[in-house]
């Protein structure tokens, strides 16, 4: 059977994360209220919509459904105008690496994301060609803890979700991977990330015999 591997793009790919954080601040800021890193760090793997709902909790603020409305695509203007600046020197050290070696092993690879900016954002870093699927925010319509962004990812690869291999740096992404019965992988911290099947603090402690080792299906 297919071995399939899936990536999340944000905190796996690049760290968009950054870019996100100065938006979401713009934001608070604008409404008068401040945010801090650390709950920017709680937005990780979050849609944008349930982003800006615990942003308004944080800020203890509502807003009409309009002013919602406008106040994300704000947002998501003022993150695009980051994003356009983007460009392949932001791919995270060890990505490029891997990826070479599933291209030459013609093992297929999908992106599985929560946001909607993927394709412009593959686009920008020179890997929109490279993925044999990409299944992002634009495609789904239950987020991350539920696996469907993979279950997406693993029907357009032709394999079973037991054959796939999902990288995640968020703990909604690794729950999404279990409950749908992959393999995961939890790039980041070891504490965060308990739940993943394998935890690595980045893409350069990951050995090609790591890999080698999850295509033999060794536990
Ligand atoms: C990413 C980020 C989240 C972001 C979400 C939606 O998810 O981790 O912080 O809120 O996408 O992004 P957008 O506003 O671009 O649609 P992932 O799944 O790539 O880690
Ligand atoms: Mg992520």
């Amino acid at each position: 059977p297919n071995t399939a591997f899936i990536f999340d793009l944000d905190g796996v790919i690049v760290d968009t994360a950054k870019f996100h954080f100065l938006a979401w601040r713009k934001l608070a800021n604008d409404l008068g209220f401040d945010f801090t890193e650390e709950q920017n760090e709680q937005l990780k793997g979050v849609s944008r919509v349930e982003s800006l709902k615990k942003i308004l909790q944080w800020g203890n603020m509502e807003l009409s459904e309009d002013e919602f409305t406008r106040q994300m695509a704000l947002k998501n203007e003022n993150y695009l105008s980051y994003v356009e600046e983007m460009d392949d020197s932001e791919i995270l050290p060890g990505v490029p690496e891997i990826l070479d070696y599933l291209i030459k092993n013609n093992i297929p690879f999908a992106l599985g994301s929560a946001s909607k900016n993927a394709r412009t954002i593959l686009k920008k870093i020179n890997l929109f060609e490279k993925f044999d699927a990409i299944i992002d925010g634009t495609d789904v319509s239950k987020a991350k803890p539920d696996p469907e962004v993979f279950l997406i990812a693993a029907d357009k690869l032709n394999a079973r979700p037991d054959n796939c291999i999902v990288f995640e740096d968020s703990v909604a992404g690794v729950q999404a991977a279990n409950k749908g019965n992959m393999t995961s992988i939890g790039i980041g911290d070891k504490t965060v990330l308990g739940e993943a099947d394998h935890v690595f603090k980045d893409f350069t402690e990951i050995e090609i015999e790591f890999i080698e080792k999850l295509l033999r299906k060794e536990k």
